[in-house]
């Protein structure tokens, strides 16, 4: 009896491995899906930060799409920090990443710049 108990305990590992890696082909090869590996086009956006906000407030992209966010620093000094994704770009610099989640993130500046700092927030809506 123990001989078969041991059996049916292999046979049940088999079939969770095997159910396991069906799962991941099936994840990978689904046709018109949203995919996560930045097969998506580069998407690029410059964002103008002053002293009033930025002057873009909602950054729109498909999930998949590698984004590219350059800030320039027309006053003062800020950065742009995307919650929920942890990327940050400081002025004058570029960040590049693939938005692999989707919803809506928020974004500020991350640098105490004064009285107007709150009013530097803006929008990543992955779809
Ligand atoms: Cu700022």
């Amino acid at each position: 009896m123990k001989h078969s108990k041991r059996i049916i305990a292999v046979f049940i590992m088999l079939a969770a491995i095997f159910a396991l890696s069906a799962c991941g082909k099936i994840e990978d090869k689904a046709p018109g899906s949203a995919n996560s590996a930045g097969n998506g086009p580069v998407k690029e956006f410059t964002v103008h930060a002053r002293s009033t906000g930025y002057d873009v407030q909602e950054i729109r992209v498909n999930q998949g799409d590698t984004v590219q966010i350059t800030l320039k620093n027309d006053q003062g000094m800020h950065s742009l920090k995307i919650k929920g994704y942890n990327k940050e770009v400081r002025g004058g610099k570029t960040i590049t990443f693939v938005a692999d989640k989707a919803g809506e993130f928020e974004f500020a500046c991350n640098i105490s710049c004064g009285k107007n700092h709150k009013l530097m927030t803006g929008k990543l809506i992955v779809k």
